[in-house]
């Protein structure tokens, strides 16, 4: 008892948290159980599974050798072989599993017997290039199996993760175990090298770790967590030591031991991964990880996030610089950055039941990560800056493909993010025209929202059957105004925890949710520390942040100021940049035009900026 006692004290002296493990306030409502029937997001599923997916396939499979790669791998000390190389970068298989997660998403709301056979198909080629010992890495293989494990930033581990995450998508949509065996067969391999008592390891390019818990969750198989937890625990302590010499620890996020990181740095895709990857951990263990990602949370938010929701702005780390540094024309934003975003907020979401993350998930995946597709779904933003001279374009591919294959990975598991549960409620954080079958640990429960969203901020939530839980619905942190009702009467009793509005009583089939969010422009400042915007205003609508566009403006491209009497006007234009709504600023003297800042760069080549001169 004493010794306690003294233990508690110093932990008080010291300032450090006690350990905890952190058990989810809001559980994912998975992507196999949402149908999604919006009118945005459907005609962009629609073109994901006609368009962005064959595009995808046929670069992976036609105009790239990343198919082959892995044809070749099993050739490899095959009789009458000769040498085989790689072709491409040395993670280029990540991509393959980046497109095939999101195939199998894909088959929720295009199921789609050639996609799974598609699928079918490769994994027989990954299958076959696996090595007796379970080792797969393409790079690897051609290159000389000699070399692998040498060196910490080439990526296996990185490609492990992304084939975890899409074999666990498949083994969820189909219920085939095929390649969730692979992945194991992988994980075995490098749990014979690594881990306690064997040889450390620091990844340098975090993803593992989360994709380790989920492989964990499907399987109920706890080495798979103990690995993630003893991943995370090998930074911060000088193991990451490539072949070359010491590393830049920071930009690895290996310069303090994860619980103890204060501050942001480095490369932000692998940040964000990272938190990912702390986050899912902390669900199951005793670590100090989600305090220590509290703190992270706002140096991200409040002093190195662009208003787009991305993050990221310079390119010679593909990372983060100074605080309250945010350049736009040179803006990095790198699409996979803002889809880590989400994942993340996602997250801190889930464990906190705080609403204030589903706004940071929406304000990213409405902005930074729409923008890095075009309307047509055939190109690619990599770089998502936020003012540009006419010369930045999307591209139908990148020797660095990441984004790309993100991103078609993305957009179809958006089923994934729409509700949660609790024990004692259903939990409604985007809104999206959807039909869900949600369970509970007493029954499941039907659910159909209708919404004209975000363009309107009217939602119609239906419940299917007798529901004897709260319901939890998230008041957007950009809505002053909203109405409740229940069948068509004032919804009573509402209270509010954490931005959610909360009706509380028992449900019946039929019983009918309209909520209604007042959506007016508003004129957006950033922080006075932020020198690039200082004298602007951005435009928001909803959760669209606004842009103009050269094209659209004339003479009020450069000339127009905000003043203090300038009127919005909201239009609808059904046949503009695939459906969308725009607005007109006009201050009396000039007008200009804007449009969703995801929507730029699908007409002729044009100025864009985001911040707007105020008087
Ligand atoms: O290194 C793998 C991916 O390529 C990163 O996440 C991106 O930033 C790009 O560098
Ligand atoms: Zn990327």
């Amino acid at each position: 008892m004493k010794r306690n006692l003294i233990a508690m004290a110093l932990l008080l002296m010291l300032g450090t948290s006690a350990q905890a493990q952190h058990s989810k306030v809001v559980n994912q409502v998975d992507f196999s159980h949402v149908r999604i029937t919006d009118t945005f997001w459907s005609p962009r599923l629609d073109r994901h599974a006609t368009v962005t997916q064959p595009t995808c396939i046929d670069q992976i499979e036609n105009q790239t050798a990343r198919i082959k790669n892995f044809i070749n791998a099993a050739l490899v000390g095959q009789p009458g072989v000769g040498e085989l190389r790689h072709s491409g970068i040395f993670f280029d298989d990540s991509d393959v599993y980046k497109a095939m997660e999101g195939m199998a998403y894909s088959l929720i709301n295009h199921p789609d017997p050639v996609i799974e056979a598609k699928m079918d198909e490769w994994i027989a080629y990954i299958e076959k290039a696996q090595q007796p010992d379970g080792y797969i890495d393409t790079y690897y293989i051609l290159m000389g199996l000699d070399k692998r494990w040498t060196d910490m930033d080439r990526h296996e581990m990185y490609c492990t993760g992304h084939m975890i995450e899409a074999a666990v998508a498949y083994y969820k949509a189909t219920g085939k175990d095929r390649f969730l065996k692979i992945c194991q067969r992988m994980v075995a391999h490098m749990q014979s090298l690594f881990g306690p008592g064997k040889r450390h390891w620091v990844p340098g390019h975090e993803e593992i770790e989360l994709a380790l818990v989920k492989l964990y969750e499907v399987t109920g198989n706890e080495d798979y967590l103990d690995f993630a937890y003893w991943l995370l625990e090998e930074r911060g302590h000088g193991h990451g030591i490539g072949p070359n010499g010491p590393w830049n620890t920071r930009y690895y996020q290996d310069s303090v031991p994860v619980s103890q990181m204060k501050d942001i740095s480095g490369h932000a895709v692998r940040l964000m991964y990272l938190f990912c990857g702390m986050a899912d951990v902390a669900a199951y263990r005793q670590t100090n990880y989600m305090q220590a990602l509290n703190d992270l949370w706002h140096d991200v938010v409040d002093r190195n996030m662009y208003v787009t929701g991305g993050i990221g702005q310079t390119a010679s780390n593909e990372g983060f610089s100074e605080d309250y540094s945010l350049p736009n024309a040179t803006a990095y934003c790198e699409t996979c950055a803002s889809i880590g975003m989400v994942l993340w907020n996602h997250r801190m979401n889930q464990f906190t039941g705080d609403s204030k993350y589903v706004d940071i998930m929406e304000q990213a995946m409405y902005n930074g990560v729409l923008s890095g597709i075009n309307l047509r779904g055939d190109r690619f933003f990599y770089v998502n800056p936020l003012e540009a001279n006419g010369t930045h374009h999307r591209q139908a591919w990148f020797g660095c493909a990441c984004c790309p294959s993100n991103i078609t990975r993305f957009l179809p598991s958006i089923g994934s993010y729409v509700y949660g549960t609790s024990d004692n409620a259903l939990w409604v954080n985007l809104y999206i025209g959807s039909e869900a079958t949600v369970a509970f640990s007493d029954g499941t429960v039907g659910v159909t929202m209708q919404t004209e969203y975000p363009w309107d901020g009217h939602v119609r939530l239906t419940i299917g059957s007798k529901m004897k839980k709260d319901l939890r619905m998230r008041i957007p942190g950009w809505c002053k105004d909203y109405t409740l009702t229940v069948n068509g009467q004032p919804a009573g009793k509402v209270t509010t925890d954490k931005g959610y509005a909360i009706i509380s009583r028992s449900w019946k089939a039929g019983d009918v949710v309209e909520l209604t969010m007042a959506m007016p422009v508003e004129r957006v400042s950033a922080d006075p520390r932020v020198k690039e915007d200082e004298g602007m205003q951005a435009i928001q609508r909803g959760p669209l942040v606004y842009c103009a566009e050269a094209i659209d403006n004339g003479g009020s491209y450069d000339d127009f100021t905000l003043t203090p009497v300038t009127q919005f006007t909201m239009c609808r234009m059904p046949g503009i940049l695939s459906g969308i709504a725009g607005i007109a600023a006009d201050n009396g003297r000039q007008t200009l035009r804007l449009i969703p800042y995801y929507a730029w760069d699908n007409r002729e080549a044009s100025k864009m900026k985001v911040w707007i001169k105020e008087q």
